[in-house]
């Protein structure tokens, strides 16, 4: 597996994807992303744009607006059903994540200063499965704490090929992405980071 255990229930490797198979993974994410454009999120309440853009792949996507946050089966801005989850993002949950087949694959575009802030992944009823992210592009400053907002945090760089998992004790850890190094990576055509969340929802 290769592994490491960066905090507990927090564990990352390195480089999983390699090289051509980050382009491989980007080109079939872009291409259903095609049939669900990402759409920049507003924040509950105050309607506060994102500064990242998303879209989803999935039985469920993840969507915030003014009313809050929730999962549902449809694009908010085309109202299609959102494109299924690419196979290899399948295999990789099924090789690490012992738990059963995820719902969802939240896709985080970030360009130039997006960033995204401290927050606990905890719209899911399946808190016994973990969280599995793919980082592709430009490198960026992850941020992990604890399970109160309060407690320490500690900073990785996230490069592209990298995979991260928040499972057990650190299911709701609160994490968030300070920043990205622009021009980091060639990867993605005019530059910019695009994480992959994939998570089971339903219990
Ligand atoms: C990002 N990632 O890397 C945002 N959540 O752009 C997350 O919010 C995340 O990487 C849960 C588990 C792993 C993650
Ligand atoms: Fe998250």
């Amino acid at each position: 597996m290769n592994g490491l255990a960066i905090a507990p229930g927090v564990m990352l490797w390195r480089e999983k994807f390699s090289k051509d198979e980050q382009t491989a993974l980007l080109q079939d994410v872009r291409a259903r992303i095609e049939a669900a454009p990402f759409y920049r999120p507003v924040m509950p309440g105050s309607g506060n744009p994102f500064s990242v853009e998303e879209s989803n792949l999935g039985t469920l996507g993840w969507v915030s607006d003014k009313s809050g946050y929730r999962y549902q089966v449809t694009h908010p801005v085309t109202d299609a059903p959102w494109p299924a989850i690419p196979d290899a993002l399948m295999t990789l949950w099924r090789e690490i994540a012992n738990a059963p087949d995820p719902e969802c694959c939240l896709v985080n575009l970030y360009r130039g200063p997006a960033r995204m802030g401290l927050h606990q992944d905890k719209d899911e009823q399946a808190l016994s499965a973990p969280v599995v992210s793919v980082s592709l592009g430009d490198e960026a400053l992850f941020r992990i704490g604890g399970t109160s907002r309060k407690d320490p945090t500690r900073s990785v760089k996230l490069s592209s090929g990298d995979v991260v998992m928040f499972g057990g004790p650190a299911r709701l850890a609160y994490h968030g992405i300070d920043r990205i190094y622009p021009g980091s990576s060639s990867l993605i055509p005019g530059g910019g980071r695009i994480n992959l969340t994939l998570r089971r929802v339903t219990g």
